[in-house]
């Protein structure tokens, strides 16, 4: 590389080569200069900002040097590495974690603390990375965590938007929605303007030959936007490694910024082309769950996939292996169908710019990719139009096109006699325009397909990719459950029960190995250990009842059982079934004298979590739930044995502070809805119980931890047809508690009913499609076996602990080994001092 030192001199680097500052002075040397130098300010105007600012640069430098030997070390060994392609990495803050992962926080708290600050204040200051709208995004936080600490060579690839996902505020009970401008002060990244790739939209195609006379295709005349990189530092937990999540925002290309309108005095002109380059990373799409089907998000795939693919080759023909070898050098897995179209690309360039013959090339295509499918739902399985396809990428419609056939041709080949099985798994499905099922190019164009937990992998076996099963056999077709960061989610959020833990394991060798936390069993019966366990879990609560006291006025007894559902609303997860639930319950104790009132169980009901700001019912589904606190919150009759709390804004940090509160948790989505579901994995880490259907990883938690510890409800996945077929053939009578609740709505107890005449007219003459009304009953009578168990404080805290004891397989770091086994093929690489 023309870049690099001359040997002889290389050895007067070393001697400069920067290092990380070892123990508490050099800590606090390093944050008093970035304070005074980096953000030119002093003791005199340094405020918790500054000090955030401060401290956070003092680690990042510390991050950088080790992230620089990753990578040397990476290159150096050249072995293969696995590229995790998400449009979204739901990453949170960053500061706490790489004090943890590099373990000074110690030192940090107590420098800091020095310097005049509380190690807690600094770290609020930081904005969440909120680079995604849930599950799947945090998914992908987790796996760049689990990767780096196994020292595997990992990188993500994402886009770095300039705004994230939207800040929820409530207003009148209503959400609304505010930018998330994020990039104000961001040190955890490095633009890497040298890192640049042309990425070309819409132009032609056509035929032309070579100096050698051969046709070659060439794909020409098109709008061209730069991508640049952007890098962020990933550490892992307890180990050098620190891999890279490379973030790609796009700009005019040099040249197409167009001067000529800039000098004729066209400056409106000008900036809108500059515009339109620059609204492809601009902002992230807030569906959860839905495909929104818009060009532009469409341009932010290519240009995603394009950037990251020009890059995985480059670093890939830097080592000048054949090509052949490419899949023994590079795994790329595909989080959902977001970069689908990163199939087509590496094929079009093997055989448009390398010139490598189709089936040599395809075969290459195949064995470098995986997909991972995250949902079953049919409003969330992407379908692009044929014509906006030929539109924006025409040279990758004809390779669509050429792999479909070649597919097909098989497939008739397997099935001579099934016409209707080549319509069935076709790409391009016959519609008006035609649409190209991403699903089914994915699967085609990948050599393992899984499902995220084992229900969800049955599933799609049995239903949405059933054709493709008989035709690859059973053997594509993987599970891999989900897995969360104990890093993250029990040492960074619950701080507490990660001390008394390690204090019992004698140490922290379980947040690497978390099948260790079944060596807390033999404390089960120490009535000290119990005692400490259940006084961090009360503590926690009173931090989440202090946070809902200063945030929305509403004063929760942290006595009473918190009930917690907090994820992104959606009709399938059922927030409306918990609130409906709630209104049965007020409804009760309002009919109750007051000495019955004495006996009953007080409880909290905490919900959170955003709606897609399109998604009007979800939408409604808030409104209702804030009108009912509204109500029972003041009533006087009531008092602490109900409070119902909307928390704004639910994100990373947030459920950094409320999973470690919360007694039970509701994971309550129609049966064979919630592919897994991650955050019933992080509750129960922290000690809580779950109430939950028998849904995504809902069964392996119960497998793992016993049904005695969990509340299983309502019906199972094999019933959900036959059940929706008896609504739509109106042959069910809605059940009578959840008819009184929707008479209490309707008879405008909560505001104004027409309000939620959309919401109660979906459980009539919409057909109940989430069966709200045919688990409503089950609902109740489990929610009351809770308050029956609750009563019961030792039964509880041995529920608790057990569970927690059980939990060693939800790590991520064992879902990361089960990819690099089964999938990619990888190894950790040993990482250098
Ligand atoms: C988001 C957009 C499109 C398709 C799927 C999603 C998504 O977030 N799916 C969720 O993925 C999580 C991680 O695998 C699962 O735990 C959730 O059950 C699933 O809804």
């Amino acid at each position: 590389v023309e870049a690099s030192i001359p040997q002889q001199l290389r050895e007067a680097w070393r001697k400069l080569a920067a290092c990380e500052f070892q123990g508490k002075e050099q800590f606090q040397r390093e944050v008093v200069r970035h304070v005074e130098t980096t953000l030119a300010r002093s003791m005199y105007n340094c405020d918790d900002a500054a000090a955030y600012a401060g401290t956070a640069l003092a680690l990042r430098d510390k991050l950088v040097i080790g992230w620089n030997k990753t990578q040397q070390n990476q290159t150096l060994q050249d072995q293969k590495r696995v590229y995790y392609l998400s449009l979204e990495f739901l990453m949170g803050r960053a500061l706490d974690n790489a004090m943890l992962n590099t373990q000074v926080k110690d030192v940090a708290r107590d420098g800091i603390a020095e310097l005049g600050f509380r190690i807690e204040d600094v770290i609020n200051q930081e904005h969440d990375a909120a680079l995604g709208n849930g599950g799947l995004g945090r998914l992908a936080a987790c796996f760049l965590d689990g990767l780096a600490t196994l020292n595997y060579p990992g990188w993500g690839y994402g886009l770095r938007y300039r705004y994230g996902i939207f800040k929820q505020e409530i207003v009148d009970g209503y959400q609304v929605e505010v930018p998330d401008y994020w990039l104000d002060f961001n040190p955890w990244e490095f633009p890497r303007p040298d890192v640049a790739v042309d990425v070309m939209f819409y132009g032609y195609v056509k035929k032309d030959t070579d100096s050698d006379g051969k046709t070659i295709i060439v794909w020409e005349g098109g709008e061209i936007v730069q991508a640049i990189a952007y890098d962020v530092p990933v550490p892992g937990f307890d180990t050098s490694t620190t891999n890279n999540l490379r973030l790609w925002s796009s700009k005019p290309a040099s040249g197409e910024f167009d001067f000529q309108k800039f000098n004729s005095g066209d400056y409106e002109g000008s900036i809108r082309d500059q515009q339109r380059a620059e609204t492809i990373s601009a902002v992230l799409y807030p569906n959860d769950n839905i495909s929104a089907g818009k060009e532009l998000r469409l341009k932010q795939q290519y240009f995603w996939v394009a950037a990251s693919l020009h890059d995985i080759v480059r670093r890939f023909k830097k080592t000048h292996r054949p090509w052949s070898q490419f899949p023994d050098q590079v795994a790329i897995q595909l989080n959902d169908t977001h970069p689908t179209l990163a199939i087509v690309e590496l094929q079009r360039i093997l055989i448009d710019v390398e010139h490598i013959p189709w089936d040599q090339a395809w075969e290459i295509v195949t064995a470098t990719f995986g997909y991972t499918n995250h949902t079953v739902l049919p409003e969330a399985l992407e379908k692009w139009s044929v014509p906006l396809m030929q539109h924006l990428l025409p040279r990758h419609l004809q390779i669509i096109y050429d792999i479909n056939l070649f597919f097909l041709q098989k497939v008739e080949r397997m099935f001579p006699k099934d016409r209707e099985m080549l319509t069935r798994v076709s790409i391009i499905e016959e519609s008006q325009p035609q649409v190209l099922r991403m699903a089914y190019l994915a699967i085609i164009g990948s050599h393992k397909v899984n499902g995220v937990a084992e229900l969800h992998s049955d599933l799609i076996k049995a239903t949405i990719f059933k054709d493709f099963v008989a035709i690859y056999g059973p053997d594509k077709f993987a599970n891999v459950t989900n897995g969360i960061t104990p890093r993250r989610w029990l040492h960074q959020a619950n701080p507490k029960l990660s001390d008394l833990i390690a204090s019992k394991l004698g140490g922290y060798e379980f947040l690497k190995e978390l099948s260790q936390l079944e060596r807390l069993r033999p404390f089960i019966d120490d009535k000290e250990f119990r005692r400490e366990w259940m006084e961090i879990k009360l503590s926690n609560k009173i931090r989440l009842a202090k946070y809902i006291r200063d945030t929305t006025g509403i004063s929760v007894n942290p006595h009473a059982l918190f009930d917690i559902q907090v994820k992104r609303i959606h009709e399938y997860k059922r927030q409306q079934m918990n609130i409906f639930g709630v209104i049965d319950r007020y409804l009760n104790l309002k009919a109750m004298t007051s000495e019955e009132r004495k006996k009953v169980v007080p409880r909290a009901s905490i919900f959170g979590g955003k709606a897609a700001p399109g998604y009007w019912m979800a939408k409604t589904i808030i409104r209702l739930i804030n009108a009912v606190g509204e109500v029972v919150n003041k009533d006087k009759d009531i008092g602490d044995l109900l409070k119902v709390v909307f928390i704004e804004d639910y994100n990373v940090s947030k459920a950094e502070l409320i999973i470690p509160a919360s007694d039970i948790s509701e994971h309550i989505s129609t049966a064979g809805t919630e592919a897994s579901g991650t955050s019933n994995m992080k509750f129960v880490l922290n000690g809580g119980l779950i109430i939950g259907t028998c849904d995504g990883a809902n069964i392996e938690i119960t497998r793992e931890i016993g049904d005695e510890n969990i509340f299983l409800l309502g019906n199972l996945a094999e019933d959900v047809e036959d059940l929706r077929h008896r609504h739509r053939y109106g042959q069910v009578e809605m059940d009578p508690k959840l008819r009184a609740v929707c008479d209490e709505i309707e008879k405008g107890t909560f505001g104004d009913p027409s309000v939620y005449e959309g919401l109660i007219s979906s459980l009539t003459t919409g057909c109940d499609y989430y069966l709200v009304s045919d688990d409503f009953s089950s609902y109740l009578t489990t929610q009351d076996l809770v308050d029956e168990a609750y009563r019961d404080k030792d039964g509880w805290a041995t529920k608790c602990i057990n569970s927690v004891a059980s939990m060693g397989f939800f790590s991520a770091d064992r879902c990361i080994n089960e990819y690099a086994d089964m999938i990619w093929n990888v190894e950790p690489l040993v990482p250098v001092k």
